[in-house]
């Protein structure tokens, strides 16, 4: 009796953190969230977008998602269930495309629209093709604000500095940026460069690749993307800004 008596509340015990930790992972693979079929950085990418549930047990009308200024053009996938739009916004400077052509908005959201609300308890999809920015390292956030016939939630939230992103409610969908492949549009030069440094410092981290990788650039492509990356924490502050005003509502 005395051994039971000592054991079974230690059991108890890691039972109920057993339990914690396993609602945490389900729960983190029902968000909202984001697989790119490549994070090779100035190549193009088609980012997957999967929604596992509704808002507590509501059907999703619609998805809001907010696009990082470091990606200026869009092109959304059609999904026969879906309406899709986007949202445009006038750039405070031109920019040029990898064209060369001059760009003087860009969609600073897409939005989906549920021909018939998904309901909660099954999964769907909606994808995007961009090109990812030459910023090797670097955080892509996309805010989404998912709409539900009762309720909505806003998957804004971004983990701080030494925060794990898992233990987040409602983390924001994001992706890093890789090292370039060589593949980019247009990058040729650069992709040699990136991997010249990536030979020499052998296995450096990623962040001080894509610094390299930045500087390599020349100035004007390199302070571009500082000021692209720059933006990307006040865009999550607006999306949470919007989930904020719509709770509201
Ligand atoms: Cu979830």
């Amino acid at each position: 009796m005395q051994f039971r008596r000592t054991l079974l509340p230690a059991l108890g015990a890691s039972t109920a953190a057993l339990g914690v930790v396993a609602l945490t992972a389900g729960a983190a693979g029902a968000h909202v969230t984001v697989t790119p079929s490549t994070t090779a950085a100035g190549a193009y990418s088609v980012l997957t977008f999967s929604v596992g549930h509704g808002c507590e047990g509501s059907p999703t009308t619609s998805l809001r998602i907010a696009m990082p200024e470091a990606i200026p053009q869009v092109t959304p996938t059609i999904n026969p269930g879906w309406n899709v739009e986007k949202v445009t916004e006038e750039l405070d400077e031109p920019i040029a495309d990898s064209h060369g052509n001059e760009i003087t908005e860009r969609v600073s959201e897409v939005v989906y629209t549920a021909k018939t609300p998904l309901p909660d308890g099954y999964r769907d999809t909606v994808a995007l093709q961009v090109q990812l920015p030459d910023a090797a390292g670097d955080q892509l956030v996309f805010p989404v604000v998912q709409v539900c016939e009762e309720g909505e939630t806003g998957w804004v939230e971004t983990a701080a500095a030494g925060q794990d992103a898992e233990e987040l409610e409602s983390p924001a969908p994001f992706i890093t940026v890789g090292e370039s492949e060589g593949d980019g549009h247009g990058h040729g030069d650069e992709a040699e460069d990136t991997d010249a440094e990536g030979a020499s410092a052998g296995a450096g981290d990623d962040a001080d690749s894509g610094a390299e990788a930045a500087d390599a650039d020349g100035g004007n492509d390199a302070l571009a993307i500082v000021g692209l990356v720059a933006g990307v924490g006040g865009l999550a502050l607006g999306g949470i800004a919007l989930a904020r005003s719509r709770q509201k509502a």
